[in-house]
């Protein structure tokens, strides 16, 4: 049957001129323009078009959050760590944990073409962000004695070669069985000022992925839900792309939100600066959310408290840990608990008489849902501040801060103070790298390296 496109639905919006080149396509390019329509929500972009659904919190009323958990001070403190690290491996080993991976951005600021999971961070070997994570992974099962199923989200432009990667590599080492591969949805761009939907081409929508909060969605239209419940699944450990030093299914992490009841747990580092580009960690009339740095106004983001630190400085490095069952109740209502913020981005598109137009200044809007805004929807939102130097040095631009040059020069820092740490010298301003399947912490470090040791040169520490 020839495909018809929805007139109705189409005049009744206003977006008719989609269909402009209509008589021009032949049948297979009218089916696609039919298909990006018919997964096009009317109702909702009308509702959009009338600005920002996000909630706007009065940001001058933040504060640090309540639920900040920090070093342990105390003995008391040093057992529930204690605890919490063998209750992380027991959820490990009991099979009830899965983690998710966020890859589906396009690392446009980065200037890298292919999926930011292929980027090169080994500062030796070379190992992509990807293998890195993997090979965590694989340490993490060979001592859980089982393994952790990796749901991993791309998005249109990077599910392709992302999976034609992992196949490259053999996985990793990694059971192919073990490694979910989702979509996550897109979501149509519209003239900033008109509102109209843009065309990619004559017979495709102009449509970007819906932001990592689309995951909330994905992974049940996926059916990896329905998989968590089936396997006994109880928690999800979810971490970003662009970050090596994610300490991927952290025990004491997942422990500490387990013992302390949480459903949506955050880790958080120090702010280096006002100006970093990091959401933070807030209460704002006792409710536990985490503003974008955009959304921050500046005095907010200035203020210092009486120690001289800032005071709105619990950074997102956005590792969290879920209950798959608070991910099954927001989703109850649609997943649309989830609001859509609107960013005014450069959306290259079809003129009116099918010209291409290639915009220098910001005349379109795109939508996305941002994760964290489940934050305020969980029960005893736990925020674990840990050690930047440790666990947080993504590749997010070309120079500059978080960038190649950087997070290598953080990659080897760690493994100098694992090594040093275990009682061994290692020369200044040589690379090192150790790799995750040889030890995933400092006191793995120490059981194998011995106290005395010295390294003459740049060392690489593999199985
Ligand atoms: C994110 C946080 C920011 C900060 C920082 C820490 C948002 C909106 N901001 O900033 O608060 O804490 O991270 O590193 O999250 N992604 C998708 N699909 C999408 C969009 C993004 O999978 O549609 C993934 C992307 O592949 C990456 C992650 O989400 O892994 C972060 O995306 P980003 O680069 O847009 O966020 P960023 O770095 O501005």
């Amino acid at each position: 049957m020839p495909a018809s496109p929805p007139r109705e639905t189409l005049r009744a919006h206003g977006q008719e001129q989609v269909l402009r080149f209509w008589d021009e396509l032949d049948e297979e390019a009218r089916a696609a323009l039919v298909a990006d329509l018919e997964a096009v929500d009317f109702d909702q972009l009308a509702e959009l078009r009338g600005g920002d659904r996000s909630e706007k919190v009065d940001a001058s009323k933040a504060v640090p959050p309540a639920g900040l958990v920090t070093t342990p001070r105390t003995d008391e403190q040093r057992d529930e760590w204690a605890r919490a690290r063998t209750t992380g491996e027991e959820l490990l080993a009991g099979g009830k944990v899965g983690v998710v991976l966020v890859a589906g951005g396009q690392g446009t600021r980065l200037g890298y073409d292919a999926p930011k999971g292929t980027f090169p961070v080994g500062p030796l070997s070379g190992a992509s962000l990807y293998e890195v994570f993997a090979k965590q992974l694989l340490a993490r099962s060979r001592r859980a004695g089982r393994s952790v199923p990796w749901f991993v989200m791309t998005s249109h432009a990077t599910h392709a070669p992302t999976v034609a990667f992992f196949e490259e590599h053999g996985h990793f080492g990694l059971d192919p069985a073990d490694v979910h591969f989702f979509q996550q949805g897109t979501m149509p761009a519209c003239d900033a000022e008109t509102g109209d939907l843009l065309l990619a081409e004559k017979h495709r929508l102009a449509t970007s992925p819906d932001g990592h909060g689309g995951v909330l969605t994905a992974l049940e239209r996926a059916g990896l839900l329905s998989l968590c419940r089936d396997r006994g699944i109880e928690r999800l450990f979810y971490h970003q792309v662009d970050n090596p030093l994610c300490r991927v299914c952290d025990p004491l992490f997942l422990g500490l939100h387990a013992l302390r009841d949480s459903e949506l747990s955050t880790k958080v580092v120090p702010k280096r600066s006002p100006e970093e580009k990091m959401g933070v960690v807030v209460d704002v009339d006792g409710v536990t959310r985490i503003i974008e740095y955009s959304d921050l106004p500046d005095d907010v983001a200035r203020r210092t408290n009486e120690a001289g630190e800032l005071d709105v400085r619990a950074g997102n490095i956005a590792v969290h840990v879920f209950d798959v069952a608070f991910v099954e109740r927001l989703l109850e209502g649609g997943g649309a608990s989830l609001p859509f913020h609107v960013a005014n981005k450069k959306v290259p598109h079809l003129g009116e008489s099918g010209n291409p137009v290639e915009p220098e200044t910001p005349n379109a809007h795109k939508y996305e849902r941002f994760v964290f805004d489940a934050l305020p929807h969980a029960r005893n939102a736990l925020v674990l501040e840990i050690d930047r130097r440790d666990e947080f040095a993504p590749v997010k631009n070309a120079l500059g801060s978080d960038s190649p040059a950087t997070s290598l020069v953080a990659s080897t820092a760690r493994s100098r103070d694992w090594i040093v740490a275990a009682g061994a010298s290692v020369p200044d301003n040589v690379p090192i790298e150790i790799d995750p399947l040889f030890a995933l912490d400092a006191d793995d470090v120490a059981e194998k390296v011995a106290s005395g040791t010295t390294f003459d040169g740049p060392v690489l520490l593999t199985e």
